[in-house]
């Protein structure tokens, strides 16, 4: 562009005289002051005070090919409402919708008094210098996240006004006696099998086996929520001492993406909200980031196994042509979730929004969800479905991503009464002798076996009863509770009074095992799971009377010298011994039955989600968390 002199106006000074134009640039620099000074006053979306006064933001790790799933994940807040192409999303919009519990939890803080001190830490004051650093400076970055805010976002404190601890002093003792179970368990651990995997019972030595890739200390990390909420606090800093000194993530070796998720980075998340202590936060972050190469497949569909260190992937050797199976990649969600939550690297919920978005879009078989699916091609691989072993936990996942959002992931919902619809019609039976069960469903034919996994459903069926159809309510508490009834027969009908690995409806079995190699019990904890969601849902009393039994029976026939072991046949009281103290009977078994002794305020449903190796998670009230000045100011005084 040429600029031309203009006529009558000399180059320099446009023709003013020096004092006119010390005026004139006195206003022009008042006005740029003033514009930049209102920056400040604009509200966070304004495009403006994003670019003058950007924030310091965590940069996302790009792992792999980014996805359409974009549209879904969660941003930083400033960005929180607009897509890439900047149009608003009404999804994320709709994460807003719902009223702030925020201000209702304030009164009730207030009127609770004194006892709200105790709301955050009841045990082990534990706030660590980085957390007193950043709790002075709420909202100072509304992407960090915030140990004291979000403890201020919980509805009631973590581990109720007493630690759950019932008056009725008969389950009282029950709850006493399931936490010297946990101590016997962990003390056999420790002083067998310490740092490795789980204890081998009887041969007393440790098992590393070959699920971790390397990883060891399985049965600590599954344990460290389990003696916080039963106050078992020297049990608890032996364990937090072995993370900080010798959990190492640098392992190199086959590991189960599934298994690693929910044991390690689970246990790992549920100990950080539990105890605020940073470690915990900062190895699940580290070990989350290890887990991201399976994801690199073209379809974002990650595959089963991977190399902790070189980040290399593959699929099961097992599993069909190569394929993923539907409860390990559908079984991340929650974990994912809370790894964006505390890192503010939305990665991680970006993974999980790409499974869930093509298994929402992918075509269903009379709307049922196959066990096997291709990462390469994205296509079912066989039409075996299952609510049992390689089904199971996806379905679990799909309504507790729905709580867990504070009940603003209406495509969760969705998908979960949708494939709740279609297991009621295809898959739900009723037996000769009056059982309901759920069959498995192999293209088109039922095989009519129930796997001791299957009894979670009773649970899970139960938790989602709240939120479906109106019309369908109480019909969803009854099938829950016929589930659960079913496992109970099937614990019932053996001779110790423990469940099978699975359980037949044909040739004239109800509720029991007919083949040799279904006969065993490894210390599961899917039956005393659905009995302890069905207590706190009906406090019918049957529940408890039924975690007793199996307490007994667990006493009577798992128990051995030194620790606890699965049998190998629930027919016959001669028991034979498997050998191994699994782990999950430690994070599982025995939280859900001490839980089931204890007040419902122990770890309340109204602020926590369990994970499926029950390590509990809490509610994300977004509208809470985002809040800032006001409350902000309440937090830090
Ligand atoms: C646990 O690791 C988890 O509950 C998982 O979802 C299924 N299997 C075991 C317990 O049986």
């Amino acid at each position: 562009m040429v600029f031309r002199k203009l006529p009558g106006v000399s180059a320099s000074g446009m023709g003013l005289r020096l004092s006119q134009k010390f005026v004139f640039l006195l206003f022009l620099s008042g006005l740029v002051t003033l514009c930049f000074g209102a920056l400040f006053f604009l509200p966070d979306s304004v495009r403006l005070k994003r670019i003058f006064l950007s924030k310091t933001e965590t940069q996302p790790v790009t792992v792999g090919s980014e996805n359409d799933a974009r549209e879904h994940i969660k941003r930083p807040k400033d960005q929180s409402m607009t897509s890439a192409k900047g149009e608003t999303s009404t999804k994320l919009k709709s994460l807003n919708r719902k009223p702030s519990v925020s201000h209702e939890a304030t009164e009730e803080r207030m009127a609770g008094g004194k006892a709200q001190e105790d709301f955050t830490l009841p045990r082990a004051k534990t706030e660590s210098a980085s957390e007193k650093a950043t709790s002075s400076n709420h909202g100072a970055n509304s992407d960090t996240f915030s140990y004291k805010k979000f403890k201020w976002c919980l509805l009631k404190p973590p581990l109720g006004r007493d630690g759950g601890g019932p008056s009725d002093p008969k389950t009282n003792e029950r709850r006493e006696k399931v936490k010297e179970m946990m101590k016997f368990a962990w003390d056999n651990y420790k002083r067998y099998a310490w740092g490795k995997n789980e204890l081998r019972p009887l041969t007393r030595n440790g098992h590393i086996g070959n699920m971790f890739g390397g990883l060891r200390g399985a049965s600590i990390i599954d344990s460290l929520d389990t003696l916080f909420i039963m106050g078992l606090m020297e049990e608890y800093n032996d364990a937090k001492e072995w993370v900080k000194t010798n959990l190492d993530l640098n392992s190199n070796g086959e590991a189960s993406l599934f298994e690693v998720n929910i044991r390690y980075v689970g246990g790992l998340l549920s100990a950080y909200y539990l105890t605020g202590e940073e470690l915990f936060k900062n190895k699940a972050v580290e070990l989350g980031e290890k887990l991201l190469p399976a994801f690199n497949t073209p379809t974002g569909i990650p595959r089963g196994v991977i190399n902790l260190g070189s980040g290399t992937s593959w699929s099961w050797g097992w599993a069909s042509a190569g394929s993923s199976i539907l409860a390990e990649f559908g079984t991340l969600h929650l974990e994912f979730v809370h790894l964006t939550e505390l890192s503010s690297n939305p990665i991680y919920t970006e993974k999980v929004m790409n499974i869930r978005k093509l298994l929402n879009k992918i075509e269903k078989p009379h709307g049922l969800y196959p066990n096997f699916l291709s990462p390469v091609s994205g296509n079912w691989v066989q039409h075996h479905v299952s609510i049992g072993g390689l089904g199971d936990s996806f379905y679990e996942y799909l309504i507790k991503s729905y709580l867990m959002s504070d009940k603003t992931d209406d495509d969760a919902k969705k998908m979960y009464y949708n494939a709740l619809e279609a297991i009621e019609a295809n898959l739900v039976q009723k037996s000769p002798g009056g059982l309901t069960y759920m069959a498995e469903w192999r293209g088109g034919i039922l095989d009519h076996k129930m796997g001791h996994l299957a009894c979670f459903s009773g649970g899970m069926i139960g938790i989602g009863a709240d939120d479906g159809a109106p019309d369908k309510r109480q019909h969803y508490l009854d099938l829950a509770a016929e589930i659960t009834h079913t496992c109970h027969e099937s614990y019932v009908r053996s001779a110790t009074k423990l469940g099978p690995e699975a359980f037949r409806f044909d040739g004239g079995a109800e509720a029991t095992a007919t083949r040799l190699s279904d006969r065993y019990y490894i210390l599961r904890p899917e039956v005393i799971e659905s009995y302890m969601y069905m207590w706190r849902l009906t406090h019918d009393p049957k529940y408890r009377e039924w975690g007793w039994e199996a307490v007994e029976a667990l006493e009577e026939h798992c128990r051995v010298e030194s620790g606890f072991s699965g049998i190998r046949d629930v027919y016959t009281t001669t028991v034979s011994h498997d050998n191994m103290q699994q782990s999950f009977f430690l994070s599982e078994t025995l939280k859900y039955l001490y839980l089931l002794f204890s007040n419902d305020d122990l770890l309340p449903l109204e602020d926590w989600v369990f994970n499926t190796e029950a390590h509990p998670l809490p509610i994300i009230r977004k509208s809470c968390l985002q809040e800032e000045a006001t409350q902000d100011k309440t937090v830090s005084e």
